[in-house]
């Protein structure tokens, strides 16, 4: 039968796929019905779009666990990115789910920060997407009802700080969240910096005239996340709940995790591009203000602690790797230069973009520099997250049932630059970095949403996910 004029069995069939999955490498071509995968196999019936991958790599579509789209923020602060440019850059760079963050302010109800937040993100979002919570005030009211009511309800894990003046905790809180986490099936996710440590290093800094960019690294050495990433770990024994530590940038955070793994706890890890490809010095040589384009907490650390993250994800202590997109325009009045001035460093938005540039940056220079597998690749950019937050089998891998969200990797060298990504904002940490991979075709649920060269998606597409609880653990009977 010719495949041209047969009538079509699948909405969709992506031919010649070397499909890479968490396990296996395998060549087959791929059969789309209604956004999800329904066959695997070889010389597959016709389908109403037929796309040829021609033996290149295709991986499950990236689910980045960790950035913050519009969020809100104290004005004249405003987060560059809303749903709808957040998730069309992150659908060019492969991403086709997102996990932003509904933030509960200080005094604020938390269901009200969730509503706040679908009425942000309602009608915008071009590739799926959920929400974690960040709980910045755990009253008795959302200790008791609203924590437990949301987590039925699919808002399966939340955030908690360690820093932060209007987001941070202390210890007695986190014990009751942990424990919520435990008894609720959630998945406690923690910044780790000791704040007390960060306000008193700040102050010394500012004392003596240090309020330059590069100072934010002086203020948050790795100590004070050593230090707290040990807090964490040991909170966590004392109510027997699995964590998740975001944003770990170095060895001696590396160290507490394996550490805690080794007495058997259960600690999984993030970590995020900048601590691969960025150190302090990004953040300035001299006093210049243009390092504020890379303060993020933690900040980024030096070249040893680089190659400390790449064994780290290469071995398995990382689970995830995420981007903390946290963007903010370097040079507007909302952004990096507050009201329009050069601010000290403890004033300076925290954050760096990159939803779109975390997939190809490992695909580019962890597989391709044969510093991971691909295998290796998948899982921590699809596979784990999905399943640490809830959303697998349905996303994260390529398997008959699992939504058809896919990623074709075209395999070529190229200057990075701002000018060719879709975020609002108007820089890129990476900018002239020398690149050998970028997405040549993004699919969500069947539908092509980057083509290689346009964004082909809408805003509206993309739909909220509810979730389950984790499932990176065995489940006990009973
Ligand atoms: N640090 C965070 O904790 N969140 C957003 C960005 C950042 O730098
Ligand atoms: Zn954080
Ligand atoms: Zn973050």
């Amino acid at each position: 039968m010719n495949p041209a004029t047969a009538m079509p069995e699948f909405d969709l069939v992506l031919r010649n796929a070397q499909a890479v999955t968490a396990s296996d490498t395998f060549f087959c071509d791929i059969g789309v019905r209604a956004g999800r995968i329904v066959q695997l196999g070889f010389g597959l019936g016709p389908g109403a779009r037929e796309v040829d991958a021609a033996g290149r790599a295709v991986t499950p579509g990236g689910v980045d666990a960790h950035c913050h789209l519009d969020q809100p923020m104290e004005p004249p602060v405003r987060m560059a990115d809303d749903f709808e440019s957040g998730t069309k850059s992150a659908a060019c760079g492969g991403t086709t789910t997102v996990i932003p963050f509904a933030a509960q302010a200080k005094g604020q109800s938390l269901r009200d920060a969730v509503h706040d937040y679908h009425a942000r993100s309602e009608g915008k979002a071009c590739i799926d997407y959920s929400f974690h919570l960040i709980v910045s005030d755990p009253t008795p009211q959302v200790l008791k009802e609203e924590l437990p009511a949301l987590i039925r309800e699919g808002y399966t894990s939340f955030k908690l700080y360690m820093t932060y003046d209007d987001l941070k905790l202390n210890d007695s809180q986190m014990l009751d969240l942990f424990d919520i986490a435990r008894e609720h099936g959630a998945m406690a996710m923690v910044h780790a910096e000791n704040s007390d440590c960060i306000e008193w290093l700040t102050k010394r800094l500012e004392g003596s005239g240090r309020i330059a960019p590069r100072y934010h690294a002086h203020a948050r050495p790795m100590l004070v996340e050593r230090e707290a990433t040990h807090r964490a770990i040991a909170l966590s024994e004392l109510v027997d709940v699995p964590i998740l530590i975001v944003h770990v940038s170095g060895k001696e955070a590396v160290e507490q995790i394996r550490w805690g793994r080794g007495l058997g706890l259960k600690v999984f890890a993030e970590t995020c591009p900048q601590y691969l490809f960025l150190t302090a010095e990004d953040l300035g040589i001299d006093d210049s203000y243009h390092g504020a384009r890379c303060v993020c907490s933690p900040p980024p650390r030096d070249k040893a602690n680089q190659e400390v993250i790449w064994d780290a994800l290469a071995d398995g202590l990382f689970t995830v790797f995420s981007s903390d997109h946290a963007p903010f325009r370097l040079d507007a009045p909302e952004g990096k230069r507050p009201g329009g001035k050069e601010v000290p460093f403890r004033h300076i938005p925290n954050g760096i973009p990159g939803i779109e540039t975390r997939m190809a940056l490992l695909w580019s220079e962890g597989v391709l520099a044969g510093r991971i597998t691909p295998q290796k690749f998948v899982e921590l950019t699809a596979t784990n997250p999905a399943k640490a937050y809830g959303l697998h089998p349905r996303k994260g891998t390529i398997a008959v049932g699992a939504d058809a969200d896919l990623v074709i990797w075209d395999e070529r060298e190229f200057i990075l630059t701002n000018k060719q990504l879709h975020h609002a904002v108007d820089y890129t940490p990476y900018e002239g970095m020398l690149l050998s991979a970028w997405p040549g075709m993004t699919i969500c649920r069947g539908e092509i949403v980057w083509d290689g060269s346009h964004f082909t998606g809408r805003a509206g597409y993309g739909r909220f996910l509810p979730r389950a609880g984790p499932s990176l653990l065995p489940k006990k009977r009973g």
